[in-house]
């Protein structure tokens, strides 16, 4: 299976790298949205939200709290925002999961 983002967890396509555990790999958007956009990527190959299963509970709330610590690091004390995007509806166009968190600008509400 040819995977973008599990070829950048692995190091075979380059990336502006942010963070990186035994669970994810964090790195800035290509295409920023903010000042401060990058992507958390589970190491784990999972297509979308809609293929998490109960196993994936902590991985997911660990996804949260590295986003959290990341915003801190990167001095997004005013606020955030974490988003994702599942499945064709809902904007997906890289089918690994991964949540984008943006930040250092106010965002505006509803999302088009
Ligand atoms: P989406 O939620 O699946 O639409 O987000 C995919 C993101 O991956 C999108 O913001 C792209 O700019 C980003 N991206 C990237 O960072 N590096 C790449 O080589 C490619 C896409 I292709």
């Amino acid at each position: 299976m040819d995977c973008l983002f599990c070829n950048i967890i692995k190091g075979e396509i380059p990336s502006d790298k942010v963070y990186e555990d035994d669970l994810v790999y964090v790195f800035n958007d290509i295409d920023k949205q903010a000042p401060v956009h990058f992507l958390i990527v589970p190491k784990k190959h999972i297509e979308s939200t809609d293929d998490l299963v109960e196993e994936d509970k902590e991985l997911v709330g660990h996804i949260f709290l590295v986003a959290k610590n990341l915003a801190k690091e990167l001095g997004l004390e005013k606020g955030y925002r974490i988003v994702n995007n599942c499945k064709e509806d809902g904007g997906q166009t890289v089918n690994h999961l991964h949540f984008h968190v943006l930040g250092k600008r106010p965002l505006t509400w509803p999302p088009g």
